[in-house]
């Protein structure tokens, strides 16, 4: 009976985990002063990061609440500022990451920001940039179509990184109204059933696919990758990994797939 019941929740969560997998648009206009369903990370570590404002000066669009990372907090700063989806989203060849920006102010507007993706919420990369050369006039809004084609049949996060750029010639980026767009034609992940056990492992941790894997990757939570290479059915030896969460890559074609577990 419990075994039942363990099995059905398995199968429940592991529905649920599916489709929020294959999920290809979201819509974001921050209004709510709400950063549910995106994550942060202060990775300069100066304690500024994301925040939601909704001033004249460092607020959203009309009024409304949005997106505003500082250059400038009592003083200059150097940020490094990464905000990114709790979740990933299935790209299709038609996604694209639709959204407004502007500086916060008029003189000190030499920004520099990023759109980020990342197939494990780890190991981000910037796909677009930009680096104010002129700021916008006051209330004036840039806006991008971010093409994210390259992508497609991929489940990523998605972000911004607002880097390289001082309180010596910029004072902040907003950023508000995000959305990704697909046209719902979706290239839906390749059904391969791939698992790693047991999970938390100890020595050996297997990896179990119903299709010839032919490459691994196991990555640390920062990033630094502990193994790499071809895998072989006797499983990978992880008696050396410190205990932690890690995170298992396998590739199949142009498809990467991604499992968690737990070294003990
Ligand atoms: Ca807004
Ligand atoms: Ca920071």
């Amino acid at each position: 009976m419990k075994r039942n019941l363990l099995i059905i929740m398995c199968c429940v969560f592991c529905s649920l985990m599916t489709a929020k997998a294959q999920e290809t648009t979201f819509s974001y206009d921050f209004n709510n002063n709400s950063f549910s369903g995106w994550v942060g990370y202060d990775a300069d570590g100066d304690g500024n990061t994301w925040e939601l404002h909704n001033t004249t000066v460092s607020g959203g669009m009309n009024g409304t609440y949005g997106l505003f990372s500082s250059c400038y907090s009592a003083g200059e700063l150097t940020p490094e500022n990464y905000l990114y989806t709790e979740q990933p989203y299935l790209i299709t060849e038609s996604s694209k990451l639709h959204f407004f920006h502007s500086q916060s102010d008029i003189v000190y507007y030499q920004e520099n920001f990023g759109v980020i993706v990342s197939e494990n919420g780890i190991n981000f990369y910037v796909v677009w940039s930009r680096r104010y050369t002129a700021p916008h006039a006051d209330g004036k809004w840039g806006e991008e179509f971010i093409d994210l084609s390259e992508f497609a049949g991929k489940n990523m996060y998605i972000g911004f990184l607002h880097y390289d750029c001082d309180g010596f010639t910029a004072n902040g980026i907003r950023i508000d109204n995000v959305e990704l767009m697909s046209d719902g034609v979706s290239v839906p992940e390749k059904t391969i059933s791939f698992d790693v056990y047991p999970n938390p492992a100890e020595n050996q941790l297997v990896i179990s696919s119903d299709e010839k894997i032919e490459n691994v990757t196991v990555v640390a939570m920062n990033g630094v990758v502990v193994y790499e290479g071809v895998y072989n059915n006797d499983g990978i030896d992880v008696s050396k990994l410190s205990s932690g969460v890690y995170f298992v890559n396998i590739k199949k074609g142009d498809v990467t797939l991604t499992r968690r577990f737990v070294k003990k």
